[in-house]
């Protein structure tokens, strides 16, 4: 398969992207908290509907039997996208949030006991924290927190000293939402490993900019996010190695996850489908799918290049206007960039920028322990995705000056 390496031209698959907003063009820098579709991913959902449409697994007529093949050959695309062995490692959710509470009420409410620790970082996004606390609230066991540095990297030096023999799990983002910090995970599993607990890798933020490979990393559960890589929203997976799903028990009872149901007793179904309760959301699988697709018919190389040079260039720019303040400076990052603007709020900064079109994110971004380490209410934060071009950087650079002559 030839592989797209013009990335500028992707822009015209994204029909969004032509509204107007406010009366202005639109600038769409809200990538982290959702990508826009390609037209690709959008017909795959229309077409099932058309066409396919069905419940899965269930029926013997032909529509079931599409449908069924359709959900099924999405799974499999997840876990190519991600390296896994095999597709019944691959569980499919509502999205990230349900992957990690999947983990957190099935693996951590069967294994963990009272005074078990937890470990997660300063850098996480609400939903790596909370499923953990409630858990921890339930058995008995401390949710622990490594120290982030002040331009915003993981200390693996405050990681080494707080994994000790009784951490069961270890539960860390791939990418930071919030600054773009891209985490050593290879690192931390190996650490994490050598003190015997088990590893999550939040990867929201990670699927569209970085080469996922969960077997090489040999990572435990690693959750993402279709809508955060071109694809819907409402889904979402979940790898977990085969022999640590099979020790664990189901966290939904419904249709779909039972094999026999007697009033008294239940036998549950075989991987994958224990922990599918219900009727699947099948066509955000399909278009899931179909944003796989489009992501690996282009270049990767490529991508990498246009990203890496837009967050530079957007960096340069922010550093070099008057009353910016870059928050996050991490070596690695994916193409995401936070700030603040003078003695500004985020919120006021942002309302500002909508009117000229520019959409951008404000506030804590799910990461309130983040901003407190950081001494800050919250940021304004430009996300990237591989439909921006250094037009777009531009016309966030003068909104923001002209924000800043507005608000002085
Ligand atoms: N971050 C943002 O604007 P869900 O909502 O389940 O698809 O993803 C949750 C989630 C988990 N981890 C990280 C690192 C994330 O960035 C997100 C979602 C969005 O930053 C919405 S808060």
């Amino acid at each position: 398969m030839s592989h797209a390496t013009n990335i500028t031209a992707l822009r015209s698959d994204f029909p969004i992207l032509a509204e107007r907003v406010n009366g202005q063009p639109l600038t769409y820098l809200d990538s982290a908290a959702t990508t826009q579709k390609p037209a690709a991913v959008i017909a795959a959902i229309a077409d099932y509907y058309r066409h396919d449409n069905a419940n899965v697994h269930r029926a013997a007529h032909a529509l079931a039997d599409r449908a069924t093949a359709a959900f099924e050959e999405a799974r499999r695309k997840v876990q190519k996208l991600l390296g896994a062995q095999r597709a019944h490692e691959i569980i499919f959710t509502r999205g990230t949030t349900e992957s990690i509470n999947l983990v957190a009420q099935s693996h951590g409410g069967h294994r963990l006991r009272a005074g078990d620790e937890i470990l997660v970082t300063e850098l996480e996004h609400h939903s790596n924290i909370v499923p953990w606390q409630l858990v921890a609230a339930r058995k008995g066991a401390k949710v622990l927190a490594v120290r982030v540095t002040a331009n915003g990297e993981i200390d693996l030096d405050d990681l080494d000293s707080k994994i000790g023999e009784r951490t069961r799990i270890v539960a860390v983002g791939h990418a930071s939402n919030a600054l773009g910090t891209i985490n050593p995970v290879d690192e931390i599993v190996r650490r994490a490993h050598d003190a015997g607990a088990v590893v999550l890798i939040d990867g929201a933020q990670a699927t569209a900019h970085l080469d996922i490979d969960v077997a090489a990393l040999d990572v435990d559960f690693y959750a993402i996010s279709g809508h955060k890589a071109y694809g819907p929203t409402g889904i979402g997976a979940l790898y977990g190695k085969e022999s640590l799903l099979e020790s664990m028990p189901p966290w939904q009872g419904g249709g779909e996850m039972i094999e026999t149901v007697t009033i008294e007793h239940t036998t549950f179904n075989r991987l994958p489908f224990k922990f599918e309760a219900g009727t699947p959301h099948i066509a955000g699988a399909i278009g899931f799918g179909a944003a796989i697709d489009y992501l690996a018919a282009i270049d990767a190389q490529a991508l990498a290049n246009h990203e890496a040079t837009l967050l530079r260039l957007v960096t340069d720019r922010l550093a070099q206007t008057e009353g910016v303040r870059l928050i996050g400076t991490a070596r690695d990052k994916v193409s995401i960039v936070s700030f603040l603007l003078d003695g500004q709020h985020p919120h006021d900064v942002a309302t500002l920028l909508d009117q000229q079109g520019v959409a951008v994110r404000s506030g804590h971004h799910c990461a309130m322990p983040l901003m407190q380490r950081l001494g800050i209410p919250g940021t304004v934060r430009a996300s990237l995705g591989l439909y921006n071009s250094p037009a777009d950087v531009d016309r966030l650079v003068r909104a923001v000056e002209k924000t800043r002559a507005l608000l002085t």
